[in-house]
């Protein structure tokens, strides 16, 4: 089918004349109608927008009955409309407006006539908030706690089931919803703070409303309403001040390659072309080279981008100029909204990656100091730095960083003969990347088995593990629950939903409440204390974690490094060996022959720089050099 593109001469010198002819006809229309929008206008998106943005284009999906069979008019001061389409199914329009930069905010009417009929609905130009902290982007100062909303905490037992929303609550079911929300997230951020993380990441918290599996989010059916079973975007945006009331930024969790198949989109397309269909069903191949690679096939390339992730998931045709602006219109519309810090954009590489590209870095220029990391899953340093801003290859992403994969896949060696020179050697590897200090490193995440349960329940490890991601580059990130050394579901085995299990005590009348002390046992609060400790130091001594990294060979199986900050220098020595060494640090002397006095972080103990050190079996020793 064919597109019908209107264009309309372009209003450009507006005087007061023509002003208040507009304020008088706009009066007029709305008199006038002889029928009401909303028997006609199911919805707008967005919803609404501001007023003053960079990016002066906006374009506006319209549906409603027959809505393409009216025309549109706008007369707004400092709004032209630029064109309208009626793509190929008349229940939806297309309006691309251009707003000036200095557009009053206020209630723009948009008159919709044909020969029959005419109506006016209101559409809000909102003034945008001179809050602080807003968009605040990430460092290497920040530690990033990953929560899943529907697993964490329950702070409203009212919201667990919502009348039209058909998967129901059963915390029985691993892949059910189990009643986590934005309240039961708001109500801990006092223990997060506590804790010491300064940003917390949620998986999609937008409306999906799907007849199973709802409770991980990456099925949008609205992307402009948080899932009620979460709260509201009033809840959501309040959220969001709450965690920076208390210096805790937010991170959004952005999907673009795909919808969940009950999206408003999907079961009404606006064009054949919305989604990437294939003659039978195709799913992509999740083979990521084939972006990168310039030997890669075409058709390789397009079932890997064109492909669906999953049956109930339509992959979204990004080739498509009128998808690819909806997409990135709804990352824009919820910085905006709620103040977001930074994004986390999932499932990178299924993407098209030009649209990829001018998105993030429209985006970027709108807001300079944003953050987006991009999942990028891949145990490949190059295949990784591809996908970073500035990186090697021909494509120029806009992306400041991607998560650290291949730093996931070294610390292997702690569960296996394999040497910890697998870790050395990732950071070798360094000189791939534009910015490795930006990175977004790991142990654990949603996708992945709880690492306690890979490393074997073993404490040592866990803590060596941990101190090595706190103090090494990049911006760690740690998962839910792993403060308390959650290792999935009792008895079941490991799979998306039983390692992401719910947090004890996060629900009435659990047995447990372990974001109390009382409610841990003594393991737990052991490695609780031991983390929160790190987390503590590491936000009031940023400087360390920021600063350049010196490393040394790993020799039988003990790997040092140094991270420099100007007069100081922190040295951290990873002991992997399950006996005692006595370390000689003559080897180390271009770092230690500049300072003369050590600081253990956990004891607070002081030493001079002595020859040799002793490391206990299986740990991290961290020392602040002066
Ligand atoms: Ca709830
Ligand atoms: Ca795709």
């Amino acid at each position: 089918m064919l597109l019908y593109i209107y264009s309309m001469k372009a209003k450009t010198h507006i005087t007061m004349k023509h002003l208040l002819l507009g304020i008088i006809l706009s009066f007029a229309w709305m008199f006038s109608a002889t029928c009401q929008s909303s028997d006609v206008i199911e919805r707008i998106d967005p919803p609404n927008w501001w007023a003053g943005m960079k990016n002066t284009e906006l374009q506006l999906l319209v549906k409603g009955d027959d809505i393409g069979r009216y025309t549109p008019e706008i007369q707004y001061e400092g709004v032209t409309l630029g064109n309208f389409i009626c793509p190929d199914n008349p229940n939806y329009l297309l309006l691309n407006l251009t707003l000036r930069s200095d557009v009053k905010p206020g209630k723009m009417p948009i008159r919709f006539s044909n020969d029959k009929e005419e109506f006016t609905t209101l559409y809000e130009i909102q003034a945008r908030t001179n809050a602080g902290n807003r968009q605040q982007g990430l460092g290497p100062q920040d530690v990033v706690y990953l929560i899943m909303p529907d697993r964490f905490a329950n702070g409203n037992t009212e919201n667990d089931n919502i009348e039209g929303y058909p998967d129901k609550v059963n915390r029985k079911e691993p892949y059910g919803r189990h009643g986590g929300d934005l309240e039961g997230i708001i109500s801990k951020l006092d223990y997060l703070q506590d804790l010491g993380v300064t940003a917390i990441w949620l998986t999609p918290f937008q409306d999906n409303n799907m007849p199973m599996f709802s409770y991980h989010g990456y099925a949008f059916t609205d992307y402009y309403k948080t899932d009620p079973r979460l709260g509201t975007n009033e809840d959501y945006k309040r959220m969001v001040e709450e965690a920076h009331k208390r210096g805790i930024k937010v991170v959004i969790d952005i999907v673009f390659n795909q919808v969940g198949t009950e999206h408003y989109l999907v079961k009404e397309l606006p064009m054949h072309n919305w989604l990437n269909q294939f003659d039978e069903y195709t799913q992509t191949h999740f083979v990521g080279e084939t972006q990168p690679d310039y030997h890669a096939s075409k058709a390789d390339r397009d079932i890997m981008i064109k492909g669906w992730f999953h049956a109930t998931m339509p992959d979204m045709n990004q080739q498509n100029p009128f998808v690819a602006k909806y997409q990135k219109q709804f990352v824009t519309w919820w910085l905006e909204y709620a103040n977001i810090d930074a994004i986390r954009f999932d499932t990178y590489q299924y993407n098209d990656k030009s649209m990829l590209a001018d998105w993030a870095k429209e985006i970027r220029e709108e807001y300079p100091e944003l953050y987006i990391v991009a999942e990028v899953w891949i145990n490949n340093p190059a295949l990784l730095a591809y996908w970073q801003e500035n990186g090697p290859g021909d494509y120029e992403s806009h992306v400041p960083a991607v998560f650290d994969f291949s730093m996931y896949y070294a610390l292997e060696c702690f569960i296996s003969d394999k040497s910890i020179h697998e870790v050395y050697q990732v950071i070798a590897s360094d000189f791939l990347y534009s910015n490795a200090a930006v990175n977004m490193t790991f142990i654990n995440n949603h996708d992945l088995q709880r690492v306690y349960d890979i490393l074997g329940k073993d404490l040592d490890k866990m803590k060596m593990v941990t101190a090595f991601l706190l103090t090494t580059r990049g911006i760690p990130q740690i998962y839910y629950g792993d403060e308390i050394l959650m290792t999935g579901v009792e008895g079941q085995p490991y799979n998306h939903g039983t390692h992401r299990e719910d947090f004890p005590g996060g629900w009435p009348g659990d047995k447990t409440d372990a974001f109390e002390e009382s409610g841990r046992n003594e393991e737990q609060n052991e490695y609780f204390n031991y983390l929160k400790h790190l987390l503590n130091w590491r936000k009031n001594n940023s400087e360390f974690v920021s600063g350049e990294l010196i490393h040394f060979i790993p020799r039988e199986e003990v790997y040092v490094f140094f991270r420099k900050a100007g007069d100081k220098s922190l040295m951290v020595v990873l002991n992997k060996n399950n006996k005692d060494i006595e370390l000689e640090t003559a080897r180390f002397n271009e770092v230690l022959n500049k300072h003369s006095e050590a600081v253990d972080i956990f004891s607070g103990e002081k030493t001079g720089i002595e020859d040799k050190m002793n490391v206990p079996a299986m740990s991290a020793t961290i020392l602040e050099l002066y």
